[in-house]
Protein backbone atom coordinates (compact mmCIF):
# COMPACT_ATOMS: atom_id res chain seq x y z
CA UNK A 1 0.00 0.00 0.00
CA UNK A 2 1.33 3.92 -0.84
CA UNK A 3 1.26 6.09 1.76
CA UNK A 4 -1.00 8.28 -0.47
CA UNK A 5 -4.07 6.25 0.58
CA UNK A 6 -4.71 8.24 3.09
CA UNK A 7 -4.66 12.52 2.87
CA UNK A 8 -2.97 15.02 4.87
CA UNK A 9 -5.56 17.45 4.28
CA UNK A 10 -8.91 15.81 5.27
CA UNK A 11 -10.06 12.88 7.29
CA UNK A 12 -10.05 9.32 6.29
CA UNK A 13 -13.35 7.44 7.47
CA UNK A 14 -13.79 3.71 7.78
CA UNK A 15 -17.54 2.75 7.80
CA UNK A 16 -19.82 -0.42 8.20
CA UNK A 17 -22.61 -0.38 5.72
CA UNK A 18 -24.48 -3.10 7.06
CA UNK A 19 -25.57 -4.70 10.03
CA UNK A 20 -22.09 -4.70 11.85
CA UNK A 21 -19.12 -7.12 11.58
CA UNK A 22 -18.03 -6.82 7.92
CA UNK A 23 -14.55 -6.55 8.68
CA UNK A 24 -13.94 -2.65 9.40
CA UNK A 25 -10.92 -3.50 11.77
CA UNK A 26 -8.93 -4.86 8.91
CA UNK A 27 -9.47 -2.29 6.80
CA UNK A 28 -8.74 0.35 9.26
CA UNK A 29 -5.58 -1.79 10.28
CA UNK A 30 -4.44 -1.54 6.86
CA UNK A 31 -4.66 2.03 6.47
CA UNK A 32 -3.38 3.21 9.91
CA UNK A 33 -0.18 1.70 8.85
CA UNK A 34 0.63 5.34 7.57
CA UNK A 35 -1.78 7.13 9.73
CA UNK A 36 -0.76 9.62 12.20
CA UNK A 37 -3.86 9.46 14.17
CA UNK A 38 -6.91 7.07 14.25
CA UNK A 39 -10.05 7.86 15.64
CA UNK A 40 -13.49 6.24 17.36
CA UNK A 41 -16.07 8.51 17.10
CA UNK A 42 -19.18 6.35 18.92
CA UNK A 43 -20.24 3.62 20.21
CA UNK A 44 -17.92 1.77 23.43
CA UNK A 45 -16.72 -1.80 23.98
CA UNK A 46 -19.76 -3.59 21.99
CA UNK A 47 -17.86 -3.31 19.04
CA UNK A 48 -15.68 -5.99 18.24
CA UNK A 49 -12.98 -5.25 16.00
CA UNK A 50 -10.68 -8.67 14.78
CA UNK A 51 -7.35 -7.88 13.28
CA UNK A 52 -4.77 -10.43 12.01
CA UNK A 53 -1.27 -9.90 11.55
CA UNK A 54 0.80 -12.91 10.50
CA UNK A 55 0.09 -15.23 12.98
CA UNK A 56 -0.81 -13.25 15.33
CA UNK A 57 -5.01 -12.75 15.75
CA UNK A 58 -6.24 -8.95 18.14
CA UNK A 59 -9.65 -8.11 19.28
CA UNK A 60 -10.32 -4.59 19.84
CA UNK A 61 -13.52 -3.39 21.42
CA UNK A 62 -13.31 0.21 22.97
CA UNK A 63 -9.72 0.90 21.61
CA UNK A 64 -8.70 1.80 17.87
CA UNK A 65 -7.14 -0.84 16.00
CA UNK A 66 -5.39 1.69 14.59
CA UNK A 67 -3.52 0.83 17.81
CA UNK A 68 -0.97 -1.82 15.91
CA UNK A 69 0.99 1.01 14.60
CA UNK A 70 3.15 1.99 17.25
CA UNK A 71 3.28 5.41 15.46
CA UNK A 72 -0.13 6.19 15.20
CA UNK A 73 -1.55 8.16 17.99
CA UNK A 74 -5.20 6.93 18.63
CA UNK A 75 -8.28 9.05 19.76
CA UNK A 76 -11.10 8.15 21.75
CA UNK A 77 -13.88 10.92 20.65
CA UNK A 78 -16.36 12.70 23.02
CA UNK A 79 -18.97 10.97 20.90
CA UNK A 80 -17.66 7.42 22.63
CA UNK A 81 -18.98 6.12 25.83
CA UNK A 82 -16.34 4.69 27.78
CA UNK A 83 -16.32 2.08 30.27
CA UNK A 84 -12.83 2.48 32.06
CA UNK A 85 -12.39 -0.82 33.70
CA UNK A 86 -12.56 -2.54 30.21
CA UNK A 87 -10.80 0.06 28.86
CA UNK A 88 -7.82 -0.81 31.21
CA UNK A 89 -8.34 -4.71 30.51
CA UNK A 90 -8.64 -4.40 27.32
CA UNK A 91 -5.04 -2.55 27.12
CA UNK A 92 -3.79 -5.73 29.89
CA UNK A 93 -4.73 -8.31 26.62
CA UNK A 94 -2.92 -6.00 24.33
CA UNK A 95 0.47 -5.90 26.08
CA UNK A 96 0.24 -9.44 27.38
CA UNK A 97 0.22 -10.58 23.59
CA UNK A 98 2.69 -8.32 22.51
CA UNK A 99 1.26 -5.00 22.14
CA UNK A 100 2.09 -2.12 24.49
CA UNK A 101 0.17 0.65 23.46
CA UNK A 102 -1.18 2.28 26.43
CA UNK A 103 1.16 5.72 25.75
CA UNK A 104 -0.23 6.16 21.86
CA UNK A 105 -4.14 6.42 23.57
CA UNK A 106 -5.92 9.38 24.00
CA UNK A 107 -9.18 9.89 25.53
CA UNK A 108 -11.64 12.52 24.98
CA UNK A 109 -12.79 14.37 28.24
CA UNK A 110 -15.77 15.37 26.71
CA UNK A 111 -16.30 11.25 26.50
CA UNK A 112 -19.23 10.26 29.01
CA UNK A 113 -18.78 7.44 31.23
CA UNK A 114 -20.26 4.00 31.42
CA UNK A 115 -20.49 2.51 34.60
CA UNK A 116 -21.35 -1.23 35.86
CA UNK A 117 -24.61 0.36 36.79
CA UNK A 118 -25.20 1.18 33.08
CA UNK A 119 -24.72 -2.72 32.07
CA UNK A 120 -26.37 -4.03 34.87
CA UNK A 121 -29.73 -1.66 34.10
CA UNK A 122 -28.93 -2.57 30.04
CA UNK A 123 -29.74 -6.63 31.31
CA UNK A 124 -33.17 -5.36 33.47
CA UNK A 125 -33.97 -3.35 30.26
CA UNK A 126 -33.69 -6.34 28.19
CA UNK A 127 -35.30 -8.69 30.64
CA UNK A 128 -38.04 -6.28 30.73
CA UNK A 129 -38.76 -6.43 26.84
CA UNK A 130 -39.19 -10.36 26.96
CA UNK A 131 -39.52 -11.64 23.83
CA UNK A 132 -38.91 -7.77 22.34
CA UNK A 133 -35.44 -8.27 23.58
CA UNK A 134 -33.02 -6.09 21.63
CA UNK A 135 -30.21 -8.61 21.60
CA UNK A 136 -27.70 -6.02 22.96
CA UNK A 137 -23.95 -6.39 24.02
CA UNK A 138 -25.37 -6.15 27.31
CA UNK A 139 -22.39 -3.65 27.75
CA UNK A 140 -24.12 -0.30 29.08
CA UNK A 141 -24.05 1.52 26.12
CA UNK A 142 -28.27 2.08 25.71
CA UNK A 143 -28.04 3.16 28.89
CA UNK A 144 -24.53 5.20 29.23
CA UNK A 145 -26.29 7.19 26.39
CA UNK A 146 -29.55 7.97 28.05
CA UNK A 147 -27.69 9.02 30.77
CA UNK A 148 -26.31 11.76 28.07
CA UNK A 149 -29.25 12.30 26.54
CA UNK A 150 -31.54 13.00 29.80
CA UNK A 151 -28.35 15.06 30.84
CA UNK A 152 -27.66 13.26 33.86
CA UNK A 153 -24.41 11.43 32.15
CA UNK A 154 -20.59 11.33 34.05
CA UNK A 155 -18.06 12.74 31.55
CA UNK A 156 -14.44 12.09 31.81
CA UNK A 157 -13.70 14.99 33.08
CA UNK A 158 -15.51 15.05 35.85
CA UNK A 159 -13.67 12.41 37.05
CA UNK A 160 -10.40 14.23 36.85
CA UNK A 161 -10.99 17.90 38.84
CA UNK A 162 -13.10 17.60 41.44
CA UNK A 163 -13.54 14.08 43.07
CA UNK A 164 -16.53 14.89 45.44
CA UNK A 165 -18.24 16.64 42.34
CA UNK A 166 -17.89 12.93 40.78
CA UNK A 167 -19.03 11.03 44.00
CA UNK A 168 -22.31 13.07 44.07
CA UNK A 169 -23.07 12.65 40.22
CA UNK A 170 -22.46 9.01 40.62
CA UNK A 171 -24.47 8.25 43.55
CA UNK A 172 -27.45 10.24 42.19
CA UNK A 173 -27.46 8.08 39.23
CA UNK A 174 -27.60 4.90 40.95
CA UNK A 175 -30.57 6.52 43.52
CA UNK A 176 -32.03 7.47 39.97
CA UNK A 177 -31.80 3.94 38.27
CA UNK A 178 -32.74 1.62 41.56
CA UNK A 179 -36.20 4.18 41.84
CA UNK A 180 -36.56 2.67 38.45
CA UNK A 181 -35.48 -1.00 38.83
CA UNK A 182 -35.96 -1.55 42.28
CA UNK A 183 -33.07 -2.38 45.03
CA UNK A 184 -30.69 -4.42 42.53
CA UNK A 185 -26.82 -5.80 43.90
CA UNK A 186 -24.70 -2.88 43.17
CA UNK A 187 -21.48 -2.05 45.85
CA UNK A 188 -21.64 1.72 45.48
CA UNK A 189 -18.91 2.15 48.08
CA UNK A 190 -16.28 -0.26 46.23
CA UNK A 191 -17.52 1.27 42.98
CA UNK A 192 -16.52 4.90 44.16
CA UNK A 193 -13.23 3.79 45.75
CA UNK A 194 -12.77 1.64 42.52
CA UNK A 195 -13.04 4.76 40.23
CA UNK A 196 -10.94 7.58 42.75
CA UNK A 197 -8.19 5.09 41.49
CA UNK A 198 -9.17 5.02 37.68
CA UNK A 199 -8.99 8.80 37.88
CA UNK A 200 -5.01 8.66 38.64
CA UNK A 201 -5.13 6.14 35.57
CA UNK A 202 -6.87 7.74 32.98
CA UNK A 203 -5.60 11.04 33.86
CA UNK A 204 -2.20 11.19 31.40
CA UNK A 205 -4.30 10.01 28.51
CA UNK A 206 -7.27 12.61 28.70
CA UNK A 207 -7.51 15.92 26.53
CA UNK A 208 -9.08 18.26 24.78
CA UNK A 209 -9.32 15.62 21.44
CA UNK A 210 -11.25 17.86 19.75
CA UNK A 211 -8.42 20.36 19.78
CA UNK A 212 -6.19 17.27 18.93
CA UNK A 213 -7.25 16.23 16.28
CA UNK A 214 -7.79 19.82 14.60
CA UNK A 215 -3.82 20.28 15.15
CA UNK A 216 -2.95 17.44 13.68
CA UNK A 217 -4.74 18.63 10.87
CA UNK A 218 -3.38 21.64 10.90
CA UNK A 219 0.25 20.22 10.88
CA UNK A 220 -1.48 18.16 7.87
CA UNK A 221 -0.96 14.71 9.54
CA UNK A 222 -3.37 11.60 8.37
CA UNK A 223 -6.80 10.99 10.66
CA UNK A 224 -8.28 8.03 9.72
CA UNK A 225 -11.85 7.07 11.70
CA UNK A 226 -12.67 4.03 12.56
CA UNK A 227 -16.46 3.67 12.09
CA UNK A 228 -18.26 1.20 14.70
CA UNK A 229 -21.12 -0.93 14.45
CA UNK A 230 -22.95 -0.54 11.07
CA UNK A 231 -25.48 2.08 9.58
CA UNK A 232 -28.15 -0.52 9.44
CA UNK A 233 -27.41 0.06 13.48
CA UNK A 234 -27.91 3.80 13.28
CA UNK A 235 -29.91 5.12 16.01
CA UNK A 236 -31.48 7.41 13.81
CA UNK A 237 -31.42 5.29 10.36
CA UNK A 238 -31.69 1.47 11.00
CA UNK A 239 -34.10 -0.61 12.17
CA UNK A 240 -35.08 1.01 14.98
CA UNK A 241 -35.56 -0.05 17.84
CA UNK A 242 -33.13 -2.61 16.63
CA UNK A 243 -30.94 -0.37 17.12
CA UNK A 244 -27.43 0.75 18.99
CA UNK A 245 -27.89 3.80 20.86
CA UNK A 246 -25.25 5.66 18.78
CA UNK A 247 -24.77 7.51 15.08
CA UNK A 248 -22.84 5.06 13.58
CA UNK A 249 -23.31 6.96 9.78
CA UNK A 250 -21.46 9.40 8.56
CA UNK A 251 -22.81 12.10 11.20
CA UNK A 252 -21.31 10.38 14.04
CA UNK A 253 -18.33 11.10 12.89
CA UNK A 254 -19.15 15.21 13.31
CA UNK A 255 -20.63 15.40 16.30
CA UNK A 256 -18.41 12.43 17.94
CA UNK A 257 -14.91 14.16 17.07
CA UNK A 258 -15.98 17.92 16.85
CA UNK A 259 -14.96 18.04 12.89
CA UNK A 260 -17.32 20.20 10.57
CA UNK A 261 -17.74 17.97 7.48
CA UNK A 262 -15.68 20.35 5.25
CA UNK A 263 -12.84 17.75 6.87
CA UNK A 264 -13.93 14.68 5.81
CA UNK A 265 -12.34 13.73 2.72
CA UNK A 266 -12.79 9.39 1.62
CA UNK A 267 -15.42 7.91 3.45
CA UNK A 268 -14.95 3.87 3.01
CA UNK A 269 -17.61 1.44 3.11
CA UNK A 270 -17.33 -1.76 4.37
CA UNK A 271 -19.04 -4.55 2.80
CA UNK A 272 -19.69 -8.26 3.30
CA UNK A 273 -20.13 -10.21 0.30
CA UNK A 274 -23.05 -11.53 1.76
CA UNK A 275 -25.27 -10.10 5.14
CA UNK A 276 -24.99 -11.28 8.87
CA UNK A 277 -26.98 -9.73 11.66
CA UNK A 278 -25.87 -9.85 15.41
CA UNK A 279 -28.98 -9.43 17.89
CA UNK A 280 -32.71 -9.01 17.11
CA UNK A 281 -34.93 -7.13 14.28
CA UNK A 282 -35.59 -7.41 11.13
CA UNK A 283 -33.35 -9.16 8.21
CA UNK A 284 -35.47 -9.45 5.02
CA UNK A 285 -32.55 -11.86 3.13
CA UNK A 286 -31.66 -13.84 6.16
CA UNK A 287 -31.21 -17.70 5.45
CA UNK A 288 -32.47 -20.10 8.16
CA UNK A 289 -31.54 -22.95 6.14
CA UNK A 290 -28.53 -24.78 4.92
CA UNK A 291 -27.09 -21.74 2.86
CA UNK A 292 -27.55 -19.45 6.41
CA UNK A 293 -25.57 -22.74 8.24
CA UNK A 294 -23.18 -22.79 5.49
CA UNK A 295 -22.44 -19.15 6.06
CA UNK A 296 -21.71 -18.74 9.33
CA UNK A 297 -19.77 -21.40 9.35
CA UNK A 298 -17.49 -21.02 6.43
CA UNK A 299 -16.96 -17.44 7.34
CA UNK A 300 -16.71 -18.26 11.38
CA UNK A 301 -19.41 -15.82 11.97
CA UNK A 302 -19.81 -15.57 15.91
CA UNK A 303 -19.19 -12.42 17.77
CA UNK A 304 -16.27 -10.75 18.53
CA UNK A 305 -17.53 -9.35 22.21
CA UNK A 306 -20.39 -11.73 23.09
CA UNK A 307 -19.73 -15.09 21.48
CA UNK A 308 -23.34 -15.19 19.85
CA UNK A 309 -23.43 -16.69 16.55
CA UNK A 310 -24.34 -14.63 13.58
CA UNK A 311 -27.53 -14.37 11.47
CA UNK A 312 -26.50 -14.73 7.78
CA UNK A 313 -27.80 -13.74 4.87
CA UNK A 314 -27.93 -13.26 1.29
CA UNK A 315 -26.38 -9.66 0.41
CA UNK A 316 -28.92 -7.48 -0.12
CA UNK A 317 -28.53 -4.30 -2.55
CA UNK A 318 -31.51 -2.29 -1.12
CA UNK A 319 -29.90 -1.93 2.16
CA UNK A 320 -26.69 -1.14 0.48
CA UNK A 321 -28.68 1.32 -1.54
CA UNK A 322 -29.71 3.49 1.02
CA UNK A 323 -26.72 2.83 3.17
CA UNK A 324 -24.70 4.50 0.45
CA UNK A 325 -27.36 7.27 0.43
CA UNK A 326 -27.10 8.15 3.89
CA UNK A 327 -23.32 7.86 4.08
CA UNK A 328 -22.28 8.56 0.93
CA UNK A 329 -19.46 6.44 0.11
CA UNK A 330 -16.73 7.50 -1.89
CA UNK A 331 -15.49 3.62 -2.41
CA UNK A 332 -16.26 0.52 -1.33
CA UNK A 333 -14.22 -2.65 0.60
CA UNK A 334 -15.98 -6.02 -0.25
CA UNK A 335 -15.07 -8.41 2.57
CA UNK A 336 -14.88 -11.74 2.95
CA UNK A 337 -15.09 -12.85 -0.81
CA UNK A 338 -13.32 -15.79 0.09
CA UNK A 339 -16.51 -17.36 2.37
CA UNK A 340 -18.53 -17.52 -1.15
CA UNK A 341 -16.13 -19.63 -3.08
CA UNK A 342 -17.56 -23.12 -2.85
CA UNK A 343 -21.20 -22.10 -3.52
CA UNK A 344 -22.37 -22.83 -7.18
CA UNK A 345 -24.38 -19.73 -7.08
CA UNK A 346 -24.86 -16.50 -5.01
CA UNK A 347 -27.93 -14.31 -4.81
CA UNK A 348 -28.55 -11.43 -4.52
CA UNK A 349 -31.44 -8.97 -3.50
CA UNK A 350 -32.46 -6.15 -5.45
CA UNK A 351 -35.90 -5.13 -4.78
CA UNK A 352 -38.51 -5.00 -1.98
CA UNK A 353 -42.20 -5.88 -3.04
CA UNK A 354 -44.85 -4.10 -0.89
CA UNK A 355 -48.35 -5.77 -2.05
CA UNK A 356 -46.63 -6.76 -5.56
CA UNK A 357 -45.49 -3.27 -5.74
CA UNK A 358 -41.71 -2.39 -5.42
CA UNK A 359 -41.07 -0.34 -2.80
CA UNK A 360 -39.78 3.08 -3.46
CA UNK A 361 -37.58 3.52 -0.30
CA UNK A 362 -36.33 1.67 2.40
CA UNK A 363 -38.89 1.34 5.33
CA UNK A 364 -38.91 2.95 8.78
CA UNK A 365 -41.51 1.05 10.10
CA UNK A 366 -40.88 -3.04 10.91
CA UNK A 367 -44.15 -4.02 10.18
CA UNK A 368 -43.69 -3.22 6.92
CA UNK A 369 -40.14 -4.53 6.40
CA UNK A 370 -41.48 -8.16 7.70
CA UNK A 371 -44.03 -8.46 4.74
CA UNK A 372 -42.00 -7.12 1.80
CA UNK A 373 -41.00 -10.14 -0.50
CA UNK A 374 -37.40 -10.18 -1.15
CA UNK A 375 -36.44 -10.11 -5.39
CA UNK A 376 -33.15 -11.89 -5.92
CA UNK A 377 -30.76 -11.89 -8.62
CA UNK A 378 -28.84 -15.56 -9.17
CA UNK A 379 -25.33 -15.09 -10.23
CA UNK A 380 -23.22 -18.26 -11.07
CA UNK A 381 -20.90 -19.18 -8.13
CA UNK A 382 -16.81 -19.44 -9.35
CA UNK A 383 -16.17 -22.42 -6.99
CA UNK A 384 -12.27 -21.86 -7.18
CA UNK A 385 -10.08 -20.70 -4.11
CA UNK A 386 -9.50 -16.96 -4.55
CA UNK A 387 -7.67 -16.78 -1.03
CA UNK A 388 -4.31 -16.39 -2.95
CA UNK A 389 -5.47 -13.94 -5.21
CA UNK A 390 -3.82 -10.31 -5.09
CA UNK A 391 -5.27 -8.58 -7.97
CA UNK A 392 -8.86 -8.21 -9.76
CA UNK A 393 -7.53 -9.84 -12.65
CA UNK A 394 -6.58 -13.07 -10.46
CA UNK A 395 -10.66 -13.61 -9.72
CA UNK A 396 -11.90 -15.98 -11.41
CA UNK A 397 -14.75 -14.57 -14.23
CA UNK A 398 -17.77 -15.06 -11.96
CA UNK A 399 -16.00 -13.67 -8.99
CA UNK A 400 -15.47 -10.40 -10.98
CA UNK A 401 -18.77 -10.60 -12.34
CA UNK A 402 -20.25 -10.71 -9.19
CA UNK A 403 -18.41 -7.51 -7.82
CA UNK A 404 -19.07 -5.43 -11.17
CA UNK A 405 -22.94 -6.02 -10.54
CA UNK A 406 -22.92 -4.69 -7.32
CA UNK A 407 -20.68 -1.99 -8.58
CA UNK A 408 -22.90 -0.92 -11.38
CA UNK A 409 -25.86 -1.47 -9.04
CA UNK A 410 -24.70 0.62 -6.91
CA UNK A 411 -22.50 3.15 -9.20
CA UNK A 412 -19.82 3.11 -6.07
CA UNK A 413 -16.57 1.96 -7.04
CA UNK A 414 -15.28 -1.30 -5.35
CA UNK A 415 -11.82 -0.15 -4.08
CA UNK A 416 -10.58 -3.13 -1.32
CA UNK A 417 -11.33 -6.91 -1.78
CA UNK A 418 -11.42 -8.85 1.36
CA UNK A 419 -10.07 -12.30 0.29
CA UNK A 420 -8.95 -13.61 3.55
CA UNK A 421 -8.61 -12.84 7.30
CA UNK A 422 -5.09 -11.70 7.77
CA UNK A 423 -3.68 -8.44 6.73
CA UNK A 424 -2.09 -9.19 3.58
CA UNK A 425 -5.39 -10.81 2.30
CA UNK A 426 -6.87 -8.02 0.48
CA UNK A 427 -7.07 -6.50 -3.31
CA UNK A 428 -6.95 -2.77 -4.00
CA UNK A 429 -7.79 -1.73 -7.03
P1 LIG B 1 -25.92 -2.51 22.03
O1 LIG B 1 -25.15 -3.44 22.91
O2 LIG B 1 -26.92 -1.67 22.78
O3 LIG B 1 -25.07 -1.68 21.11
O4 LIG B 1 -26.80 -3.49 21.10
C1 LIG B 1 -27.80 -2.96 20.24
C2 LIG B 1 -27.83 -3.70 18.91
O5 LIG B 1 -26.59 -3.45 18.23
C3 LIG B 1 -25.98 -4.68 17.89
N1 LIG B 1 -24.53 -4.61 18.03
C4 LIG B 1 -23.68 -5.26 17.23
N2 LIG B 1 -23.89 -5.92 16.07
C5 LIG B 1 -22.81 -6.49 15.50
N3 LIG B 1 -21.56 -6.50 16.07
C6 LIG B 1 -21.34 -5.85 17.23
N4 LIG B 1 -20.20 -6.03 17.90
C7 LIG B 1 -19.80 -7.38 18.35
C8 LIG B 1 -18.99 -8.09 17.28
C9 LIG B 1 -21.09 -8.13 18.73
C10 LIG B 1 -20.97 -9.40 19.54
O6 LIG B 1 -18.15 -7.44 16.68
O7 LIG B 1 -19.17 -9.28 17.01
O8 LIG B 1 -19.91 -9.85 19.96
O9 LIG B 1 -22.06 -9.99 19.78
C11 LIG B 1 -22.42 -5.14 17.83
N5 LIG B 1 -22.51 -4.36 18.93
C12 LIG B 1 -23.82 -4.03 19.04
C13 LIG B 1 -26.52 -5.68 18.94
O10 LIG B 1 -26.40 -7.02 18.51
C14 LIG B 1 -27.95 -5.21 19.05
O11 LIG B 1 -28.70 -5.71 17.97
P1 LIG C 1 -15.75 -5.45 12.27
O1 LIG C 1 -16.57 -5.36 13.51
O2 LIG C 1 -16.42 -4.82 11.09
O3 LIG C 1 -14.34 -4.96 12.45
O4 LIG C 1 -15.64 -7.00 11.90
P2 LIG C 1 -15.31 -8.20 12.91
O5 LIG C 1 -13.88 -8.18 13.24
O6 LIG C 1 -16.31 -8.22 14.02
O7 LIG C 1 -15.69 -9.44 12.00
C1 LIG C 1 -15.07 -9.68 10.77
C2 LIG C 1 -14.38 -11.07 10.84
O8 LIG C 1 -14.05 -11.48 9.53
C3 LIG C 1 -13.07 -11.05 11.61
O9 LIG C 1 -12.91 -12.30 12.24
C4 LIG C 1 -12.01 -10.86 10.53
O10 LIG C 1 -10.75 -11.42 10.87
C5 LIG C 1 -12.62 -11.62 9.39
N1 LIG C 1 -12.33 -11.07 8.06
C6 LIG C 1 -12.17 -9.78 7.68
N2 LIG C 1 -12.00 -9.68 6.35
C7 LIG C 1 -12.05 -10.96 5.87
C8 LIG C 1 -11.99 -11.52 4.55
O11 LIG C 1 -11.85 -10.84 3.55
N3 LIG C 1 -12.10 -12.90 4.47
C9 LIG C 1 -12.27 -13.70 5.57
N4 LIG C 1 -12.39 -15.01 5.39
N5 LIG C 1 -12.35 -13.18 6.81
C10 LIG C 1 -12.26 -11.84 6.95
MG1 LIG D 1 -17.43 -6.59 14.92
Amino acid sequence: MSASQLSNEKITVVLGAQWGDEGKGKLVDILAQEADVCARCQGGNNAGHTIVVSDKKYDFHLLPSGLVNPNCISVIGNGVVAHLPSLFEELEKLKASGLDCEHQLVISDRAHLVFDLHQIVDGLKEIELGRGSIGTTKKGIGPAYSSKASRSGVRVHHLLYDFADFEQRFRKAVATRKLRYGDFEYDVDAEVARYRQLAERVRPMARDSIQLVHEALAQKKRVLVEGANAIMLDIDFGTFPYVTSSNTGIGGVCTGLGVPPSKIGNVIGVVKAYTTRVGGGPFPTEQLNEFGEKLQSIGFEVGVTTGRKRRCGWLDLVVMRYSCMVNGYTSLNITKLDVLDTFPEIKIATEYMLDGKPLASFPADLSILERVEVKYETLPGWQSDISKCRSFSDLPANAQSYLKFIESFLETKIEWIGVGPSRDAMIHI
